[in-house]
C-alpha cells in the first residue's frame, strides 16, 4: 500500500542495517554518495539469499520445478520494471548488466546499423562518460560526427544550440541524460524529444539518476530508448535496465550472440528468439534481477513522487546551509526544482580528495573525483569536486554533521 504524507525516515532507516555501520574508529556512517550506488533494504538482501537457499536454477530452459520458479520470479521483476517506468510492455524491457550496457547496446546494435558517414549523434557537455565513449567508438568508426549541446553557468543546458543542431539536417540520434549526476540538473526532455520527434529523429535517454528519484513515465515522455540501473534505486549491482520501444527493437539486430537468444540455430544461419531474450545471451543475474523486484516494491510502498519531495527537502536545506560556508563554489541549478538531491561544490583550494578524506575522518561518505563527466570538468574549468548526493534514509540532521565538517575542513586549511 502507498503511504501518504511526509516520509517515516526513521522507520525507513530501520530497514538498511548498513546504516547502523560505525566507520572511521567509531563514527555513525552518514552515507552521503548515493548518486554512485545505494544501499540495499533487508528485503533486497532476504530476497537474494532466499533464491540462492531455495530456488536455484538456471531460467528459460529446464522444466523442474525450481528452474519454473526461478523463471517465473525473474520474469515478475521484469513485469514490475515496465509498470514502474509504464512500458507497454515486457517485449520493451531488456536486462543488461548496468546502464553502461544499456547505453553501448544501442550504440553496437541499434547505431552500427543507423548511423553513417557525415551523419551526427547529438549529446550534452553534461554526460557521465557511460554516454559519451559508446558514441566516440561508434562515430570514429563510421566516420560520423560527435556534437555537443554546451551547458551554461547556471547548469542549464543551451537550448539554442540544440535547436542549430537539429537544423543542420544530419543528425541521426539524440542522448542526454535526464539528470546530471554532477550538477543535479533536470533535463527538459519532454522539450528535446518532441523537437526531436518532429524531425524524424530518435532519443536515448540516460535515465541512471532520475528513473531512481522521480517518477519517470516512457509513454508520457515518448523517448525512444531509456537506459538506467537497479544498484542506484535500492536493488544490487549487476542490473541494468533498457527500455527500447517495440516498433525499433524490432529492427534492432543482436548485440550479443550466445545462448537464450536463440530460437533455432543451425551450421551456418540462426533464428533469433522473441523480444525481448533477443538481446539477453547467455544466463542472466538471476538472482540480482530477482532481488531488484523488492527494491521496486519498496520504493511503490513510499511512491515516487514522495521521494522526490523529500530530496528536494534535504537538497533546499542542503544548499541553503552550504552557501553559508566561506569559500564555497557550488555548481548547478539554484532552483531546487530544476535538480536533483546532488550538490556538488569545492570550497577554498582544498582538493576534492583532501575533503572527502576529512569528512571519511567524521564517518561521512561523500564523492570526489571527476565523477565519470570528465567532458563536464574542463567546462567547469576544474579537475574535480567533491558531491553529496540523497536519498529516502538521509535526514537533515545528516546533513548538519555535513556541513560541520566541512566548516571544520575550512578552519583546517584557513580558507
Ligand atoms: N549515467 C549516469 C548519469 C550516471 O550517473 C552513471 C553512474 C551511469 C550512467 C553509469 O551507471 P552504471 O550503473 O553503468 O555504472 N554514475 C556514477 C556516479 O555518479 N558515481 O558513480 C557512478
Amino acid at each position: 500500500m502507498m503511504q501518504k504524507g511526509a516520509l517515516n525516515v526513521q522507520k525507513i532507516r530501520e530497514d538498511f542495517p548498513i546504516l547502523k555501520r560505525k566507520v572511521s574508529g567509531g563514527k555513525q556512517l552518514v552515507y552521503l554518495d548515493n548518486a554512485a550506488t545505494t544501499q540495499k533494504p533487508l528485503a533486497v538482501i532476504d530476497s537474494i539469499h532466499d533464491y540462492y537457499m531455495n530456488y536455484n536454477s538456471n531460467i528459460h530452459r529446464a522444466v523442474h520445478q525450481m528452474a519454473e520458479e526461478a523463471t517465473l520470479a525473474f520474469e515478475t521483476t521484469r513485469e514490475k520494471v515496465a509498470k514502474f517506468v509504464n512500458a507497454r510492455s515486457t517485449e520493451e524491457i531488456i536486462f543488461t548488466r548496468n546502464a553502461t550496457e544499456a547505453l553501448n547496446l544501442v550504440a553496437y546494435s541499434w547505431g552500427r546499423s543507423n548511423v553513417k558517414k557525415d551523419d551526427k549523434v547529438v549529446i550534452t557537455e553534461i554526460e557521465h562518460h557511460s554516454n559519451i565513449v559508446p558514441w566516440q567508438i561508434l562515430t570514429t568508426e563510421k566516420g560520423a560526427k560527435l556534437e555537443y549541446i554546451g551547458v551554461d553557468d547556471d547548469g542549464y543546458l543551451k537550448m539554442q544550440e540544440y535547436k542549430q543542431h537539429l537544423d543542420s539536417n544530419k543528425v541521426k540520434l539524440v542522448s542526454v541524460t535526464h539528470m546530471s549526476n554532477v550538477l543535479g540538473t533536470i533535463v527538459p526532455v519532454n522539450d528535446i524529444i518532441k523537437m526531436s520527434h518532429e524531425r524524424g529523429i530518435p532519443v536515448l535517454i540516460d535515465g541512471a539518476q532520475s528513473v531512481p528519484h522521480m517518477q519517470v513515465d516512457v509513454q508520457k515522455m515518448d523517448c525512444d530508448f531509456m537506459a538506467f540501473s537497479a544498484h542506484k534505486m535500492l536493488g544490487p549491482t549487476g542490473v541494468g535496465i533498457l527500455y527500447v520501444k517495440k516498433e525499433i527493437l524490432e529492427k534492432m539486430p543482436p548485440f550479443m550472440g550466445g545462448g537464450d537468444m536463440i530460437k533455432e540455430v543451425h551450421k551456418y544461419e540462426t533464428r533469433y528468439n522473441d523480444l525481448p531474450y533477443k538481446f539477453e545471451g547467455g544466463t542472466p543475474n538471476i538472482a540480482d534481477v530477482i532481488g531488484f523486484s523488492a527494491a521496486i516494491d519498496y520504493l511503490n510502498d513510499i511512491g515516487m513522487d514522495r521521494v522526490r519531495e523529500h530530496e528536494i527537502e534535504l537538497t533546499k536545506y542542503a544548499i541553503d546551509r552550504i552557501t553559508g560556508v566561506k569559500g564555497v563554489t557550488l555548481y548547478g541549478p539554484r532552483n531546487v526544482n530544476d535538480r536533483g538531491g546532488v550538490v556538488s561544490f569545492n570550497i577554498g583550494d582544498i582538493h576534492p580528495h583532501d575533503l572527502a578524506t576529512i569528512m571519511n575522518d567524521h564517518g561521512i561518505a561523500i564523492r570526489s573525483g571527476h565523477h565519470c563527466a570528465q567532458v563536464l570538468m574542463e567546462r567547469l574549468d576544474v579537475s574535480a569536486t567533491s558531491r553529496a548526493s540523497f536519498y529516502i534514509y538521509n535526514t537533515k540532521e545528516e546533513i548538519d554533521k555535513f556541513i560541520d565538517a566541512l566548516d571544520e575542513a575550512r578552519r583546517l586549511f584557513k580558507i
